[in-house]
């Protein structure tokens, strides 16, 4: 049995500094909004003062933008865009052990997720929208097509890392200037990316990281002279945004939560389902929207694959996020722990069968067992509502329909994974789901070259691929 140890991995990596100022026009400067203290929440001890915008310091930065746009990054030739995509790519590349150790010490998931996935994906955004930079002419979408002006960019802090760079290198890539907004729990390793972008030496004001809280989102967005809003969060502030940026005519993409159905047919190979599964709920402690909170388990294997799953789930090492032997990390924040603990609640008060890992936890900071719910039905609030935890909800059904109706009957539709030996039913499924990603045999899968995003309340627009450049482009 595995037992707790103190990190292997010293935390010296990270480069901490005990405090951060916001990054405007090229240089770090301090904020004048009301300082924030960013908490380690594997140990709950506080890692460093941040430096907040105010709605004064964001209209600062939206003109600093803006000047950078006429002047300089909007005029820029794709090949001159291109070079300094590339660099910013490469410095990632440099400090990637110092952003991944960064990352786990703020957001508290698994080091080797940080290191294997976070970073390198970062990184991969960055070159792959390098790439595009002097092919916009060719891309279809006619000769020349022009770009929107000031982007403004709110990312959530379950990938902090990626979600900037998912952000910021489509932007930079169609030729906008960008203020972006981390969120309040894990401003750090954008402000390392800005100091990359310093490093880069991009031009003061192409790229601006304002940190702060809602309200500081809430200012950007709203702000006059922003063309384009990206906001990945929550479905209710996206519906906040959306009505807050009606009659404006700003170009708004939404990629919001979900409530993924992973399907598990009966011919499906069993080992590989299951450790699909288990990465689909708990990868990133489950803080994920495109999350594979709902598992759909064909009736005639259901019970095997149950007790299959249980047993494999029972060997997940929950702890300290910078050990290497990590499986699931810590949660967030104290409000997302309280958050999975009262949903997890309410499922075993509607009568679904609750069982959790027995791994031990550490005493200090917020972690939650991976839990299974078995015989939830599709009422229940643990088969509605996105838990963003370390939470799986099981259900069952006989025949393909009935799983393809199951898996659609949610408000939401940003993802869904199929297990089945029959390359006709995977297509004859993913023909019917409505996801904007459908996995076969697999899950979780995350790639520059694909568009991401959802239906309905997942939101709308699409990053990645061709189809995210077109979000920041006037066509
Ligand atoms: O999200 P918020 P929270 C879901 C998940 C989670 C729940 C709540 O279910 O439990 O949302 O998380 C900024 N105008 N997801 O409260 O508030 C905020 O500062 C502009 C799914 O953390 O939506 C942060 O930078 N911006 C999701 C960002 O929005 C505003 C990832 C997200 O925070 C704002 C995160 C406003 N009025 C949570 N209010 C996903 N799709 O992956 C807040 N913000």
């Amino acid at each position: 049995l595995w037992e707790y140890a103190p990190a292997p991995e010293s935390r010296d990596i990270a480069n901490l500094k005990p405090a951060y100022k916001m990054f405007v026009d090229g240089e770090f400067v301090e904020g004048s909004g009301e300082p924030l203290k960013t908490i380690n929440p594997g140990t709950e001890e506080v890692l460093a003062e941040v430096s907040t915008a105010s709605p004064s310091d964001v209209d600062t930065a939206v003109k600093v933008a803006r000047r950078a746009y006429d002047r300089v990054w909007g005029k820029m030739p794709g090949t001159e865009r291109a070079k300094y995509i590339y660099r910013i790519a490469r410095l990632i590349q440099e400090r990637s052990r110092e952003l991944a150790v960064l990352e786990s010490l703020d957001n508290g998931k698994p080091i080797k997720e940080s290191r294997d996935v976070d970073v390198p994906t970062a990184a991969a955004h960055f070159f792959y929208h390098a790439g595009w930079a002097d092919k916009l002419s060719y891309a279809g979408y006619g000769p020349d097509p022009r770009p929107l002006g000031v982007a403004g960019q709110v990312i959530p802090w379950n990938f902090p890392l990626l979600m900037a760079a998912w952000k910021i290198a489509p932007a930079l890539a169609t030729g906008n200037t960008v203020v972006l907004k981390p969120a309040e729990t894990t401003p750090l390793t954008a402000l390392v990316l800005a100091e990359i972008i310093q490093q880069a030496d991009l031009p003061p004001g192409v790229v601006n990281i304002l940190p702060g809280a809602g309200d500081t989102g809430a200012a950007l967005v709203g702000h006059a002279d922003v063309d384009k809003v990206a906001f990945t969060g929550s479905t209710e502030v996206g519906k906040l945004i959306q009505s807050q940026l009606a009659g404006t005519g700003k170009k708004l993409t939404l990629e919001l939560g979900g409530k993924a159905a992973n399907i598990v047919f009966d011919d499906a190979p069993v080992d590989q389902a299951v450790e699909g599964i288990v990465n689909g709920i708990f990868f990133n402690q489950g803080h994920v929207c495109c999350a594979g909170s709902r598992l759909l388990l064909q009736e005639s294997i259901a019970e095997e694959f149950l007790e299959k799953l249980r047993i494999r789930v029972s060997t997940l090492r929950v702890g300290d996020p910078l050990d290497k032997n990590t499986d699931v990390g810590a949660i967030n924040s104290r409000e997302q722990l309280t958050k999975i603990q009262e949903l997890a609640a309410a499922g075993e008060a509607e009568g679904a069968e609750r069982w959790t890992s027995a791994c031990p936890l550490p005493d200090k900071g917020f972690y939650f067992a991976p839990t299974v719910f078995s015989g939830v039905s599709q009422a229940m609030r643990i088969a509605r509502e996105e838990i963003f935890g370390p939470v799986l909800s099981v259900l069952t059904f006989r025949t393909p329909d009935e799983a393809v109706a199951k898996a659609n009957n949610t408000p939401y539709g940003l993802s869904a994974g199929i297990w089945t030996d029959k390359g006709s039913r995977i297509l004859w499924a993913a023909q019917k789901m409505r996801a904007g990603v459908v996995w076969a045999n697999t899950f979780n899968r995350f790639d520059p070259t694909a568009p991401f995003g959802g239906y309905q309340e997942s939101g709308f627009g699409r990053e990645g691929g061709r189809a995210g450049l077109e979000a920041y482009l006037d066509v």
